[in-house]
């Protein structure tokens, strides 16, 4: 609970106005509790009313989606685009397409933007946005036209120097690719108001790889920096087989570490050799197909319904990389029974409070969303740089960067959980570090803008 008398005011506003948004209310709540000691540190956020202007999306959109489908019916879907801060930069943050997209899940994913970019230390502000729409089962003529109509409302409310959307689950290089023709369509205009574009026309050497391998990079960095360690010869446990999952995967084998489940909605794989990843590239990024096909080519793995089960596997390394709360309580002690000694989580909020109180209490080197999964932003934002250059700078160029990134990311989240009091807390320490300069520009521009 909240011991400070203005946070804990802020929180009840949020709730009183945000009813049921579980998600929101959960992401929010985990920031305002890391605040203490900022707050008490700094009076002028609570005197500038930093927080409560904080908790509350500068802007917030939602529209109808209407398109029509290979029978020729007409769908309705609904879409959204939440523009939560802009002290720091333009909106930045993704575009998610899944059936369970609804206000709070888009709140919850912008709120924690706001934190995660102002951490990769370029200058973005935070979005998020998507649809309920489920990209399951369509064909590409379906996932065309549902892009191109999504577009034709959002193209309203983004831009260039206003907010500049990408990927998220769901939607990779084939929907930015409809959805920026659509864009250029409608404004004939060929600037970067997307990023995770196309190698071919504005997108960036490495965004594809970046937020997998800057999870890796920087439970590398953590590793060395807590432990004395490294990936090598360590068991690691990956959830998803999605973008972030497939390059977590790769870089941490390439660290040394052995890779032995990976999963999807439906269940996971179990590989005690070692996860044969150009067989899940193969299955997931170009048949789009279900991780149970590994097991007919991989026959010394094993199958299993239900993803849930994956953290029953023992590892030393746990990478959850698929959606929000895949890790409970239940599923984090029984990690930890069976010997892991880290967390760092590749997708947004996976963990519930209760397993990150058990990460906490039983010394596990928990490395937090907004901290760990920064890497996939942060080469939007080298994207966004290559876009105003005019230039593209090479593969080996991006990495370099987004590397330190990772490693300075580590260190600012690493001293503030210090100067916190709470040594070693990256969860605190994130929240404050990218609290902090973003409440420091809010300070600086005054109330009303
Ligand atoms: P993808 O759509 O490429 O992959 C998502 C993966 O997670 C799939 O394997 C999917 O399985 C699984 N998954 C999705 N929803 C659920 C669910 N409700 N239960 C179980 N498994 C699920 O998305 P990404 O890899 O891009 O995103 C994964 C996570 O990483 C998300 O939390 C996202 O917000 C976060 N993230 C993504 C970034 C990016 O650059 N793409 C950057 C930072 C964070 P199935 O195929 O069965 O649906
Ligand atoms: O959650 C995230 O950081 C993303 N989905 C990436 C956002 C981006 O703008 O690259």
């Amino acid at each position: 609970m909240m011991k400070s008398a203005y946070l804990a005011g802020v929180y009840a506003e949020v709730e009183r106005r945000n009813p049921g948004e579980k998600e929101f209310l959960q992401a929010v709540r985990e920031v305002l509790e890391s605040l203490e000691a900022v707050c008490e540190k700094h009076p002028e956020y609570e005197a500038n009313g930093v927080l409560e202007r904080m908790v509350e999306p500068e802007r917030f959109i939602q529209f109808r989606v209407s398109w029509v489908d290979d029978a020729g019916k007409v769908q309705v879907n609904r879409g959204f685009r939440v523009q939560f801060n802009s002290a720091i930069g333009p909106y930045k943050g993704g575009l998610r397409l899944h059936p369970s997209v609804n206000a709070s899940v888009i709140k919850f994913l912008g709120f924690e933007q706001v934190f995660k970019n102002s951490l990769t230390g370029l200058p973005m502000g935070g979005g998020k946005g998507g649809s309920d729409f489920d990209p399951k089962g369509k064909s590409d003529g379906e996932i065309m036209r549902f892009c191109q109509s999504f577009m034709t409302e959002l193209s309203k409310h983004i831009g260039q120097f206003t907010d500049v959307p990408a990927g998220d689950i769901g939607v990779g290089a084939r929907e930015i690719g409809y959805m920026y023709g659509q864009y250029k369509r409608l404004r004939n205009e060929f600037t970067g108001v997307l990023t995770g574009k196309g190698l071919k026309w504005g997108g960036s050497l490495a965004r594809t790889e970046a937020t997998g391998f800057g999870l890796c990079y920087f439970t590398q960095e953590a590793l060395q920096c807590m432990r004395g360690e490294s990936f090598a010869g360590k068991t690691v446990v990956i959830s998803g087989s999605g973008n972030v999952a497939i390059y977590a995967c790769q870089k941490a084998a390439e660290l040394g570490g052995k890779v032995v489940a990976m999963s999807d909605s439906n269940g996971f794989v179990h590989d005690p050799e070692g996860i044969d990843l150009a067989l899940v590239k193969q299955i997931k990024e170009v048949r789009r197909a279900r991780i149970s096909e590994y097991v007919k080519t991989r026959t010394g793995a094993s199958y299993t319904e239900g993803c849930a089960g994956i953290w029953g596997i023992p590892c030393d390394i746990a990478l959850p990389c698929a959606t929000q709360n895949e890790i409970d309580g239940e599923a984090a002690k029984l990690l930890v029974k069976n010997g892991c000694k880290v967390v760092c989580e590749g997708a947004n909020m996976p963990s519930t409070p209760e397993a990150i109180e058990t990460y906490l209490a039983n010394g596990v080197l928990y490395g937090p969303a907004k901290a760990t999964n920064a890497g996939g932003v942060a080469v939007s934002g080298l994207e966004m740089s290559q876009n105003s250059l005019r230039l593209a700078w090479t593969f080996e160029e991006v990495d370099g960067r987004l590397k330190e990134i990772m490693k300075n990311i580590f260190h600012n989240a690493y001293n503030a959980s210090k100067e916190c009091g709470v040594e070693g807390n990256l969860m605190v320490g994130a929240n404050a570090a990218g609290f902090m300069k973003v409440a420091d520009a809010m300070v600086a521009q005054g109330v009303a803008y």
